[in-house]
């Protein structure tokens, strides 16, 4: 049974023995951040007792907010990533969603009607995908309505690392529509608090968001398309105030904070902009997620939410947002976004807030970013067959490596893999791509390692290009824009140049491996 709502994943985490309460009395300013910080990283050392990653922690006695607790660290391990999947923790493996995957991708239009009285299961599990819209009266984040005197400072908004601009909400599920085609969108996007009806609204240019706001944009200033391309360089954005004309005209937002764990997942799924993370959230469960209207804005948001914050931005501001110590293990600086402006707060009794803390790896989003690896498998595979696996290291923080093997057909393959990788949604960002024969495990850092530096020729091996670079890199020669490399790590053909034999692999002898196997114990060599 998936989780309806995050009091339910609590009881979840809770029975499952992943949860910690902590009574202790804790500032949300720093002191969460650093408890939880230190919980994460536990685990991960040579010979560590706990699992990595640590338990989930519901803090229940936040310094200035009485009766108010936080949930935090929901995700932060291989086990509780299954659990939110509605996969078994012990048996389950989260190539079981890639599996689903691939069979809904299999579906094709049936002939006969015995063929179609087959898909008949696989069609009723779509039919479970889409969203249902409940009455308000059976909508628990309509619990308490605020139009008048609201303030999102009345939360335990965390502030995470000591040098941060502000206090951020870390962990929201930000809703717009496309107000060309109508279609929604659920992005996580941070959000800095600038008082009590103001926050910030971090949606990078190349997201989903971002293009909503440029199409309200282009919708608003009509034959204006030039200049909506030079202003979209604005922070994914706009603003160019000397536009009169613009001033306020705005897109609606409305932000879920604290849903079921597959809702608040779907948010960070790089999803083609076609699909929405409602869907995504839906086929996740197996089970519809259930929508409300909003009370000032028209959208949709999750009827189960513990607090919805209500609003707009306006196409003619940006405000400095940052700076934020970010998942790349450094403070990203300040930078102009759009600005969200609350217009109402709706919130369960009691509402649980909850958030996440990134900074140096491993924390609680590595293992969302290997649960959205192990999902997007198969549609990499879609687009680029020959791909067998992929790794993107924790430590490269997702966007600065990715490990991909393939079964290579023809000269060139690897790097053909590499500008398909570089062509797909947010894959884009990818600074450097490995690319490897079949036979490597990628999993195996040591076994990549010792394949790549045997096997290139580094100037004649190594591919640069340019293109779009994620937000967050402070290395490229200018923002958002700069280099990426691909090294072509793969055994080279006489068809690509190489007529120089290729050594054999050193291995041993099968009938050796086993007599040594039969006396190994009676040398007494292990402890
Ligand atoms: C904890 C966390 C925080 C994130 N913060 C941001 C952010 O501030 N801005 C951003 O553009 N993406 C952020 N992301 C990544 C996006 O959620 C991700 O790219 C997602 O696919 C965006 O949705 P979209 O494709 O619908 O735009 C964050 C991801 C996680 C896991
Ligand atoms: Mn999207």
């Amino acid at each position: 049974m998936p989780c309806d709502d995050l009091r339910d994943w609590i009881k979840v985490l809770d029975k499952a023995g992943e949860l910690r309460r902590i009574r202790e009395e804790v500032s949300p300013l720093l002191e969460i951040a650093e408890i939880t910080d230190r919980v994460s990283k536990s685990g991960f050392a040579r010979g560590s007792k706990s699992s990595p990653g640590g338990p989930a922690l519901l803090f229940e006695n936040v310094a200035g907010y009485p009766g108010a607790r936080v949930l935090i660290n929901q995700f932060g391990s291989e086990r509780r990533m299954k659990l939110a999947l509605g996969l078994d923790p012990g048996k389950g493996s989260l190539d079981e969603i890639a599996g689903r995957i691939r069979a809904l991708m299999e579906i094709k239009s049936p002939e006969g009607l015995l063929e179609k009285l087959k898909m008949l299961p696989q069609l009723a599990a779509i039919g479970n995908v889409f969203p249902k819209t409940i009455s308000a009266k059976d909508a628990p984040c309509k619990d308490v309505i605020v139009r008048d005197n609201f303030s999102v400072l009345d939360f335990p908004v965390l502030q995470c690392w000591p040098l941060d601009g502000g206090r951020f909400i870390t962990l929201p599920c930000v809703v717009t529509r496309d107000p060309k085609t109508g279609r929604r969108n659920v992005g996580m996007y941070r959000m800095q608090v600038y008082d009590g009806q103001t926050t910030g609204m971090h949606w990078q240019r190349q997201k989903n968001a971002a293009e909503h706001l440029r199409e309200a944009l282009r919708a608003a200033v009509p034959n204006a398309s030039a200049r909506v391309e030079t202003m979209a360089e604005t922070a994914g954005a706009t603003a160019n105030l000397a536009m009169g004309n613009i001033v306020g005209d705005k897109l609606e937002v409305a932000v879920a904070i604290g849903t079921d764990p597959a809702t608040t997942f779907s948010a960070i799924v790089p999803a083609p902009p076609e699909v929405e993370e409602f869907l995504i959230a839906g086929f996740l469960r197996q089970e519809p997620v259930e929508l409300v209207k909003c009370e000032t804005v028209d959208l949709e948001v999750p009827a189960h939410a513990e607090i919805i914050l209500e609003g707009y931005v306006r196409l003619d501001e940006l405000r400095s947002e940052g700076p934020f110590g970010d998942h790349t293990g450094f403070y990203t600086p300040a930078e102009d976004y759009p600005v969200f402006h609350i217009t109402c707060i709706t919130h369960r009794k009691d509402p649980i807030y909850s958030a996440t803390i990134v900074g140096k790896p491993p924390q609680e989003d590595a293992w969302m970013g290997k649960a959205v690896e192990r999902i997007f498998l198969p549609l990499f595979r879609l687009t680029l067959p020959e791909i067998v696996d992929i790794n993107l290291p924790v430590e490269a923080v997702f966007h600065n490596l990715m490990i991909v093997s393939i079964r290579k057909s023809y000269a060139g393959q690897a790097r053909k893999v590499m500008n398909g990788i570089w062509a797909m949604g947010q894959a884009m960002f990818t600074k450097c791509i490995i690319v490897v024969d079949e036979d490597c495990d990628v999993q195996d850092l040591a076994e990549v390692t010792l394949r790549v530096a045997n096997n290139i020729d580094p100037e004649r091996d190594t591919q640069f290009t340019l293109g779009p670079i994620d937000s967050l890199d402070h290395a490229s020669r200018l923002p958002n824009y700069g280099s990426k490399m691909g090294i072509d790590a793969t055994r080279k053909w006489a068809a690509e140049g190489f007529t120089r034999p290729w050594p054999k692999e050193i291995v041993m002898d099968a009938a050796t491996i086993s007599r040594m196997d039969e006396i190994w114990k009676k040398l007494n060599l292990e402890d």
